[in-house]
């Protein structure tokens, strides 16, 4: 009989393609997802996978819902991707993000000790937790350094996976990933909020857009690939936590280069600061401003990850590097559009 999984999240970017995923390998498929008015299941439609998964109304804020649903459905493999995931919220928010993103793991894995310690469990850790980065590139054993409550947060969940591990011989890994991408990456992270844009002013729906620290640099991969990283985390014979990367790095003003690039735009850049536009080389209009709003109380430079150990004992390598990456993005909004 095929496994049966348990994934919190569902609706999000890693949700759908790792139901996908699952689904292709012929596991059962549960999908929590939270309540809300109109519950936003685009990205499975999108997937053509609505119709395959069973959706569980779980929230983690609520430890008793999450044991009753482990009860139910008897899962073999639970992945936490749930999480207020977007850093900038985080400082306006830290509380909920904490409550959420942090304390949200400590109730999915008090669910999984009181109804089967014997589930495995896979916790949706970040690149973000080296924040002020110790080392280049990062790997597993460099120092944290959080500069977000997000970061912060998603530490602690890092800790309490590895302390359940230890004190409970719960099977729990958690997954350091670096930035991964994609079509259905939500539309207010910078990388899908430029390949919309640039696909709306290429098809003249838009005029410009606006952005804010446009140096930072991240290890930017692509999330379908992400999430076989994922799986293959909780098939190895111990559990043990792994960095997924791709070992290059970009900044912000490179993808937007890219992106224009890719429809044919050669953008160039004015002025300083706050006060540097984009501007399109051929008819002189203005394209990109900046936006001190987009700007963070505590920023995250650059990220660059080494993959290695999940190379070696995973078997696991990114294919799809940045340029590519951009293109499948700008090409998808391109359709959406036209
Ligand atoms: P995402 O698209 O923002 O998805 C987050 C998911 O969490 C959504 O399904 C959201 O539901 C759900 N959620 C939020 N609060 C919840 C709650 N209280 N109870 C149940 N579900 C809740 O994020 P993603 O990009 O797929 O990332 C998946 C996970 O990996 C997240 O934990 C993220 O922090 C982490 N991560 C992501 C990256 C990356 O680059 N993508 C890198 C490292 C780590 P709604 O649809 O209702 O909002
Ligand atoms: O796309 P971002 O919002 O992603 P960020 O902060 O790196 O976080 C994402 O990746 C993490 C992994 O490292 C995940 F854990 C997390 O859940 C999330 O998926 O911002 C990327 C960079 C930042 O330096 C930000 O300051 O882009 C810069 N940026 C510049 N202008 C912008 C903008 N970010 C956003 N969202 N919007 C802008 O207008």
């Amino acid at each position: 009989m095929g496994k049966t999984a348990f994934i919190t999240g569902v609706t999000g970017q890693d949700g759908a393609y790792l139901s996908q995923l699952l689904l292709s390998k012929g596991y059962k498929v549960y999908g929590g997802y939270r309540r809300t008015s109109s519950p936003n299941f685009w990205r499975l439609e999108e997937l053509n996978i609505r119709n395959n998964v069973e959706f569980l109304e779980v929230d983690i804020l609520d430890t008793g819902n999450l044991i009753r649903t482990f009860e139910k459905i008897k899962p073999d493999e639970v992945y936490n991707l749930a999480a207020q995931s977007f850093v900038a919220v985080s400082f306006e928010k830290p509380v909920l993000t904490g409550e959420i993103t942090a304390i949200g793991v400590t109730r999915v894995l008090e669910a999984i000790r009181i109804v089967n310690p014997r589930i495995k469990f896979y916790q949706a850790s970040s690149s973000e937790m080296f924040g002020k980065v110790q080392e280049v590139p990062q790997k597993e054993t460099t120092p944290f350094y959080p500069r977000s409550p997000y970061a912060a947060a998603k530490l602690y969940g890092h800790w309490l996976t590895i302390n359940y591990r230890e004190s409970y011989d719960i099977f729990g890994c958690s997954g350091i990933l670096f930035n991964h991408e994609s079509p259905l990456r939500g539309i207010e992270f910078v990388t899908r909020k430029v390949s919309d844009a640039v696909a709306r002013i290429k098809m003249g729906a838009q005029d410009y857009f606006e952005i804010g620290n446009m140096d930072a640099k991240r290890d930017w991969g692509y999330a379908k690939e992400f999430v076989e990283g994922m799986w293959m985390m909780l098939q190895q014979p111990k559990p043990k936590d792994y960095l997924l990367a791709t070992n290059e790095n970009h900044s912000v003003r490179e993808f937007i280069e890219h992106a224009f690039n890719y429809v044919g735009i050669d953008i160039s850049w004015k002025g300083s600061g706050v006060n540097e536009t984009g501007i399109d080389s051929k008819s002189g209009k203005t394209l990109v401003k900046i936006n001190p709003r987009y700007f963070r109380p505590g920023e995250v430079d650059h990220l660059l990850g080494d993959y290695s150990l999940a190379k070696k004992e995973l078997g696991w390598s990114p294919k799809v590097k940045f340029k590519e990456l951009v293109e499948i993005m700008v090409q998808r909004d391109l359709e959406r559009i036209s």
